[in-house]
């Protein structure tokens, strides 16, 4: 890194399920420093796996605020060894992972205004600061019944999806906060405000709670997607008349300047005292941010798999279903970002190749490659966690899809595994695509891929013949972090614009750095084209299956 630039520089922080990561970018959109804070390995203290708690209810999922909070004092650490300028950071903002939650006590507002710089974080934070020790995370599956209580509070889940862009879902926030409510008053009343994972982290660096950004908000079934405005039905359906001041202002639009950086970020670190505080966004529209131009397809490998269609602004609102999301988009409130997302993603990828392919992913490379494309009419399903889609299947089904209808089967050779985990992933994916594709939508063209599987040569040729589109891959792995930075920087440059631009203005419309790894090749893509309808017929069965259980 330039140890004296006196170019401005650019944080974006991201806190993901596994770790806590920065990415310095300077004007050019060049990365000039990364570093990060891995939750389980680093900071091992916390008891998590993979950077999560299971339990002790059923479903439930939550990742300690504190651990998150000693990730900041050790992330900065790691920063100021590596000799980062923090004086020439102009601006920070960041992305989160979506859904979760941070519930604030009533000392929260008085302990980040007075934080004192010669002690971290977490001493002057944890656990005054905080009502509940356990932030629930998007993992979490634990409030159908607070899921059906909200659909039917609004009229069913169309209804809902239509509201807010998405049907109830067991991770979104408003029911989450439900359950709090119903389940822990106590908590729920001593509760000040409640902060998304990606306003929590501006909160510290502002010493104050932080409104929570549009595109992130949308992740809460708590906000009308079309005004970006809170509604007051939801709002009294998950919490209760308390709850629109527990959440604090309307959402606010990335890019906006929050503030400047406390002072403990300038006496403690040496950040400069003009530093602007932008709202943090949602990984996935942080990434959305990072990667893609309107009309990509952009494909998310990491902890949950995301397929993200950006949509720009129509004159008909876009469709809205009961099975992806609709989000509104971080910089034009016109747009929209519409998402599927799965929660058996890099992990149960994971288990295949420690299962079958001696913990190896060249092996499992080979297991892949060995296969024939449709891998001899042997489909997998693998839901070791409640997948999102379809809802609640948890469990593995094998099918042997050679005959007129579908054969369940017991089980399938060892060396089957590694294609119809990807195959049965990636087609789940396509036979979704056309529904939730803009009317009058050009036939997208490009898919990008991010993600830590997205560095497998394998896997990228798998996804260009399935999706039947090129494959790009952008230089750098930290797309969220990255997007993060370049909103960082869209505040900095509207603050010196008069407050005006469009983020596409700043960039000219250029993502950085794409390089093109995988060409379909038409007769591959046409068996995989053949193979959807099977495909859908399979997962009714596990869907019927899974609700006999
Ligand atoms: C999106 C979702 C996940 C998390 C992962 O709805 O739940 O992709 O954002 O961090």
């Amino acid at each position: 890194m330039a140890e004296t630039s006196s170019q401005p520089l650019f944080l974006g922080l991201d806190l993901s399920t596994q770790q806590l990561k920065a990415v310095v970018i300077t004007q050019d959109l060049d990365i000039v420093h990364e570093s990060a804070v891995n939750f389980a390995r680093d900071l091992p203290q916390y008891g998590t796996e993979n950077g999560a708690i299971k339990g002790p209810d059923e479903g439930e999922v939550t990742s300690p605020v504190e651990m998150w909070v000693d990730a900041m004092d050790l992330l900065l650490a790691r920063m100021k060894e590596a000799s980062v300028d923090f004086a020439a950071i102009v601006a920070v903002s960041g992305a989160g992972q979506q859904h979760g939650s941070v519930f604030w006590s009533k000392d929260a507002e008085s302990r980040l205004s007075s934080l004192d710089p010669s002690r971290t974080l977490l001493e002057q934070l944890s656990p005054t600061a905080f009502s509940l020790m356990n932030s629930p995370i998007w993992q979490d599956s634990s409030t159908t019944k607070q899921c059906l209580e909200l659909e039917e509070s609004i009229g069913g889940p169309q209804a809902l999806a239509d509201l807010t862009g998405s049907r109830a879902y067991e991770r979104f926030t408003g029911t989450q906060i439900a359950k709090i409510h119903q389940t822990k008053p106590e908590v729920y009343a001593a509760t000040s405000r409640i902060s998304l994972v990606s306003s929590f982290i501006p909160s510290l660096f502002l010493g104050s709670v932080a409104p929570i950004e549009v595109s992130d908000a949308s992740g809460m079934n708590l906000m009308n997607v079309l005004t970006c405005k809170w509604d007051d039905r939801l709002l009294e359906a998950c919490g209760g008349s308390a709850l629109r001041s527990k959440i604090g202002p309307e959402p606010v639009s990335g890019g906006s300047n929050l503030g400047k950086v406390h002072k403990w970020w300038v006496e403690r670190w040496g950040f400069q005292p003009d530093c602007i505080v932008a709202p943090f966004t949602g990984d996935n529209p942080a990434t959305v941010v990072s990667l893609s131009a309107p009309g990509d397809a952009l494909l998310s490998l990491g902890t949950s798999t995301t397929f993200l269609l950006s949509i720009p602004p129509a004159d008909t609102p876009p469709k809205r279903f009961t099975t992806s999301h609709l989000l509104s988009h971080p910089t034009n409130l016109d747009a929209q970002i519409a998402m599927l997302c799965y929660k058996n993603g890099a992990l149960a990828r994971e288990q295949i190749r420690d299962r079958y392919a001696d913990n190896d992913w060249g092996k499992f490379n080979t297991l892949l490659e060995q296969a024939p494309v449709g891998n001899n009419g042997l489909l997998g399903f693998y839901f070791p966690l409640p997948e999102i889609i379809p809802p609640g299947v948890v469990g593995e089904f094998f099918y042997n899809v050679d005959g007129a209808t579908p054969a369940l089967v017991e089980s399938l050779p060892d060396n089957a595994h590694p294609r119809a985990i990807l195959e049965s992933q990636f087609l789940s994916i396509l036979s979704r695509v056309e529904a939730i594709l803009p009317e009058h939508a050009p036939h997208l063209k490009r898919l990008v891929l991010t993600g830590g599987s997205s560095a497998n040569q394998t896997i990228r040729q798998l996804a260009a013949d399935l999706f039947g589109m090129k494959a790009y891959v952008s230089a750098t792995k930290e797309a969220a972090g990255l997007g993060g930075a370049m909103l960082a920087k869209y505040a900095w440059w509207k603050q010196i614009n008069g407050g005006k631009g469009t983020f596409e203005a700043m960039t000219g419309g250029e993502m950085p750095g794409m390089t093109c790894v995988a060409e379909p090749r038409d007769e591959v893509t046409q068996i995989y084209e053949g193979l959807v309808s099977v495909y859908r017929l399979c997962e009714e069965d596990v869907v019927s299956r899974s609700q006999k259980k």
